[in-house]
């Protein structure tokens, strides 16, 4: 494949943008070489400004699970667009797209849209601090929760990447509020005083450290403890959520947190986050009581109307289980094709570079992240694009189609002859 007018559009960002992206693991650090720069998408292909096209198993990370400019969402957008951009006052499309979240977790009786998964965490993190007046949270190693200073402490995603995941400027004052347990571990749960504890965040799917589920009853061992301790559990369901299940991770493992996170999905490409869980919790936000939070284009009428169509496009019959369908027809194929340690749930698969069980984030980091690198390199040259890390996942849309799944696997054949 050419690449000429990625490296030249590549020089110029170098120029303006630090290391020429917006968000560092695009910079394809995690795999070596020059990322392209994507012209237009359309269902499950991105093409990049030299022309080449690729079967997209990335999907922005997670929000293009209809795949890329769906009809519907291009619509909705347009029309919206037309009656102006951003207003700052109430308006109908918030209510609309709170009733789909509802819809699909009846857990979260209430909501604030915010526009990223950073600020939903961020800000559900506060809310939780407020509302228990308690200062300490727990987090667990190699999951990732967005940016936000208090969570970047042994994180996943980007931080697993470039092994910072103690990110520099936070101040440690901060960091010794954050509690990090081994993911996977019911003996580090037991160690925790509890009733010193605000909050625990996970990730219900952990996927930012490649995807690792959590054993059969750890979550439901940290949902009791949080409960019995007065601490709120949030379930950051910024990838999960609609994509696991309609409701989740919060459905398909009938366990419901205090609070809940979600992003990526709910916007549909554009940007939205949001925060929700139990009335008492949320009515402690200003402007009904303490915990200020607040946001110029949270709840912006474009990224509503982006929201809404892709919930009610996503949520008509079947399409969980064409996602299914498609999903494991690829990851039972690639297998057998693909030597490693391989992991599903749902719409959401990884293939580890390693002969050692995958179970947390030191397990993963035994991976081969140069065999990775090539594994990555060689499905690019064969027109299939992965997430450029070996500490992400693959995301499967509902356009994918049969007929990309084989060439994936045929991709995947010639592929491994290079590792
Ligand atoms: P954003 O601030 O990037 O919208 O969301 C942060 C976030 C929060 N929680 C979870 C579970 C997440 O996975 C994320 C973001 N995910 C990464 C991909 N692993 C975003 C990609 C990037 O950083 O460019």
């Amino acid at each position: 494949m050419k690449h000429d007018y990625s490296e030249k559009l590549w020089q110029e960002a170098a120029r303006l943008l630090p290391g020429g992206v917006n968000s560092p693991v695009r910079a394809f650090r995690g795999v070596g070489g020059t990322p392209f720069f994507t012209q237009r998408a359309k269902g499950s292909r991105l093409w990049d400004v030299d022309g080449n096209e690729y079967i997209d198993y990335v999907g922005s990370w997670g929000p293009m699970i209809l795949g890329h400019a769906h009809s519907r969402v291009v619509k909705a957008v347009q029309e919206a667009a037309r009656d102006g951009t951003s207003f700052g006052t109430p308006n109908p499309r918030e209510i609309r797209l709170a009733q789909l979240v509802r819809e699909a977790y009846p857990s979260i009786e209430k909501m604030r849209f915010v526009n990223s998964g950073t600020e939903a965490t961020m800000s559900a993190i506060r809310l939780a601090r407020g509302f228990t007046k308690r200062d300490k949270i727990v987090k667990f190693e190699g999951c990732y929760h967005g940016h936000a200073d208090s969570l970047l402490v042994k994180a996943g995603s980007g931080a697993a990447t470039f092994d910072v995941p103690d990110s520099a400027g936070v101040p440690s004052d901060f960091a010794r509020h954050t509690l990090t347990l081994p993911l996977n571990d019911f003996d580090a749960l037991d160690a925790v005083n509890w009733r010193e504890i605000a909050c625990a965040i996970i990730e219900p799917v952990p996927a930012n450290m490649g995807l690792i589920p959590l054993k059969p009853g750890f979550l439901e061992k940290l949902r009791t403890m949080t409960r019995d301790g007065g601490a709120l559990l949030i379930l950051d369901e910024v990838m999960s959520g609609f994509r696991v299940a309609k409701g989740g991770a919060t459905e398909l493992y009938g366990i419901s947190g205090d609070l809940t996170t979600l992003g990526k999905i709910i916007g549909g490409g554009l940007p939205v986050g949001a925060f929700g869980g139990r009335a008492e919790i949320m009515d402690c936000l200003a402007p009904t009581g303490p915990v200020y939070q607040a946001g110029t284009l949270s709840g912006n009428p474009l990224a509503m109307a982006a929201g809404i169509a892709t919930l009610e496009e996503l949520f008509k019959p079947g399409n969980y289980q064409k996602l299914e369908q498609l999903s494991a027809s690829l990851a039972d194929e690639l297998k057998t094709i693909v030597p490693g340690h391989h992991a599903r749930v749902g719409s959401k698969f990884c293939v580890f570079f390693t002969n050692t069980p995958v179970v947390d984030y030191v397990t993963a980091k035994t991976s081969d992240t140069a065999k990775y690198s090539r594994y990555f390199h060689a499905m690019l040259e064969h027109g299939v694009y992965l997430a450029p890390s070996q500490f992400e996942v693959g995301f499967m849309s509902l356009a994918h189609t049969p007929e990309d799944i084989e060439a994936t696997l045929c991709a995947a054949r010639e592929a491994v002859k290079a590792l």
